[in-house]
Parts: C-alpha cells; structure tokens; sequence
C-alpha cells in the first residue's frame, strides 16, 4: 500500500478506522503567517481568575503566587446529596430510554497567577508545579470518585471563555465514553499480549521516529499514526509503566514538564500563535465507586498505561481551522495531511517561543 493513496488507518485506542487522503496534502503548502495580536496585560482587574479578583458566584481569589484551584461556580456535576432524581417519565418503560443518576464534582485550576502567559510560556519549573497540582488534585477527587477528567480548553477556537492560563477536572462516579472505550482495549489487548498496548505502541514509534515531535529522557510526544486533528498528539511515557497520575514517579515530573513545554513551544510557533487546543490525561480508573467491590474487579492498574491527548482543531494558519463536518459526522473521521508530514512539521520549528 502506498502511504500517499487514500487509504484508512486504525486506532487501536478507541477501536475506529480513519480516512487519510494525502494526495490532497501534496498541493502546495502555502503556510501563510497570519501573527495575530493577542497582548495582554499581567493582571486584568476584569478578569474573574486573576488574583484578588471576585468571581461569577461572588467568591475572591486570594492572592495566589503559584496555582490555585476551586470548586467551579457552575459544575456540571452535583455531589449525590444534591443530585436531584431523575427518572424516565413513569409512562415510558421501553429500553429505548435510558438515563442513570450520576454525582461528582467539578473544579477549576488557575496555572499562573499572571493573565498574560499560557502553558507554552511558563518555564519548566512553573510547568511541573501544575503538574503536581493535577497530580495532587487527582489523588483527592480519584478517592471518592471513579474517573477524574483533568483537562484544559484553550483559545477562543476550542469554546474557552478566558485567556487567563487555567484548565479544569471534572470528576464523577461513572467512566466516561472516551475512556471506556480506551479501557475496553487496552484490557483486551493485554489479556492476548500480556504487556501494556501503550507500552508496546511507544516502543515501535522510538524505533521509527517518523511520527515523533519531542522526545526527553522519559517522557515523549507523538503525532499518533491514526490521528484525526491535523497536529494531534499524543505524550506518553517512553518505557516505563505508570497506570496513572497519582503513580507518576516524582523522576518523571521536571522531564515530563520540559517534554510539555517544548511541545507547546512548538505549537505556537507553529502558526506563530498562541495554539488553541483540548488537552486532558487518561490513566487508569479509580478504584472508588458507588458500593462496587473493587476486589471483583480486574485489575486495571496492569494494563492502564497514563497518557495526554492534545487535540489542536488549527489546519493551514492561525485562524483557518479544521471542521469535523459532512463525512466525517456522518461517515469517519478524515485528514489530508499525514501523521508522519504533521510530525515532520512540527519537529524541524525550534524550541525557543515566538515571541521571546
Ligand atoms: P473554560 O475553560 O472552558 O473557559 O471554562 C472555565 C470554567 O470556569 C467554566 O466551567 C468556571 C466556568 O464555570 N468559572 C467559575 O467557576 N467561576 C468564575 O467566576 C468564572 C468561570
Ligand atoms: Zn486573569
């Protein structure tokens, strides 16, 4: 087969195939530079994350010098207390309508007390603070609730309502879609292998290198063969097993942040912008849930291995993106651009921002 026919790829996370049409990528790359102007002040007294300054629900930051987290204004999950029934209508008895109770809680992390930076423009020692509060908030919320979601939207592009650097953590008593289906095949895939699916896929991209954009002592990034965003990526432990967050060795901690960092250097100055994007960890489930015995359970730890997606929508230019539209709402997912020329791309920018 060759790689510069349409053809289709396989995601051995979530179990899909993929359309790739390279020959569509093969006209010119016109790669215009629109520099977007994006200056903003270190404290904005407007701004409902900066320190000192009163939330939506009334609440005031205190003045935080590092990160800070709270509980958020308007969670979309409820704590079981408060969650209120919710029951099909009596009338309707038939399989066909479904729904289920579910609890947990929402919170929201500021990265940075300064308004004006992101992830990519922190150094690596501010980085790996945020990685110790995602570690730190993880091991509280992973202990009454099943599946933490630590996540961050970023950019007007991906629907975020505030330029000040923050992500959030939903956290609830149920496994989500996504990860369910990631649990799902990485359990099947160890009870035929008996090693860890990500494990083994990082092992053969460090033989290949093709799709790898950063890579440090332990930690790496990868346009993922069957990535579906333009510049996707996934980062992920290069040879040792870490089922989640709370089980990051404290040796990985600055490497990981530094692996991060330059990532996201790359990512701006990509399009010499600051790079919109969702992010979020998956590792193994937590073993707390509503009165289930966790001894019945597998043992999800063995085949979990911890990962972040970087799902980036940003296609030719700061602001023309990709749309998941037509084909790919009602058929698959597609891309022109190929994993290994993203990889190619986003390899050969160099390590220092933009705009220092
Ligand atoms: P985004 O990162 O998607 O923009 O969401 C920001 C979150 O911050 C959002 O969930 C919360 C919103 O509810 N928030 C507060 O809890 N309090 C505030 O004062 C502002 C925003
Ligand atoms: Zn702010």
């Amino acid at each position: 087969m060759s790689d510069l026919r349409p053809h289709r790829r396989w995601n051995p996370l979530t179990r899909e195939w993929l359309l790739v049409s390279p020959h569509r990528a093969s006209r010119p790359w016109l790669g215009q530079v629109e520099t977007v102007s994006e200056e903003r002040p270190s404290y904005d007294p407007g701004c409902t994350l900066c320190p000192g300054n009163k939330r939506v629900g009334g609440e005031v930051n205190p003045e935080y010098k590092e990160t800070f987290f709270f509980g958020n204004d308007f969670p979309s999950l409820l704590p079981p207390m408060e969650t209120m029934e919710t029951e099909a209508p009596a009338s309707i008895s038939s399989p066909l309508f479904q729904s289920r109770d579910v609890s947990g809680e929402c919170r929201v992390i500021c990265f940075s007390p300064r308004h004006d930076l992101s992830l990519a423009q922190m150094s690596q020692e501010e980085i790996a603070r945020v990685i110790t509060t995602w570690t730190d908030q993880s091991a509280d919320l992973g202990s009454r609730n099943r599946w933490v979601q630590v996540f961050e939207n970023k950019g007007a592009a991906m629907g975020c309502s505030n330029p000040h650097p923050h992500g959030q953590i939903w956290a609830g008593d149920f496994i989500p879609e996504e990860p369910a289906k990631e649990d799902l095949s990485q359990k099947e895939y160890f009870r035929e292998h008996g090693r860890p699916l990500l494990l083994d896929y990082a092992a053969e991209e460090l033989r290949d290198g093709s799709r790898i954009v950063v890579e440090g002592e332990h930690w790496f990034a990868v346009v993922p063969y069957w990535a579906l965003w333009p510049y996707e990526t996934l980062l992920l432990p290069k040879h040792d097993h870490v089922a989640r967050l709370t089980s990051l060795p404290e040796s990985h901690k600055l490497d990981l942040a530094e692996t991060m960092r330059r990532l996201l250097v790359r990512y701006d100055n990509l399009f010499q912008c600051s790079f919109p994007y969702s992010m979020g960890w998956h590792g193994a489930p937590f073993p707390t849930a509503n009165g289930e015995k966790t001894d019945k359970r597998e043992n999800v730890d063995v085949y979990w291995q911890l990962h972040a997606h970087f799902y980036p929508p940003l296609l030719r230019s700061a602001s023309v993106k990709k749309f998941l539209v037509g084909y790919e709402m009602l058929a698959e997912g597609q891309r022109d651009l190929t994993a290994e020329q993203a990889a190619e791309r986003l390899r050969s920018l160099p390590n220092r921002h933009y705009t220092t």
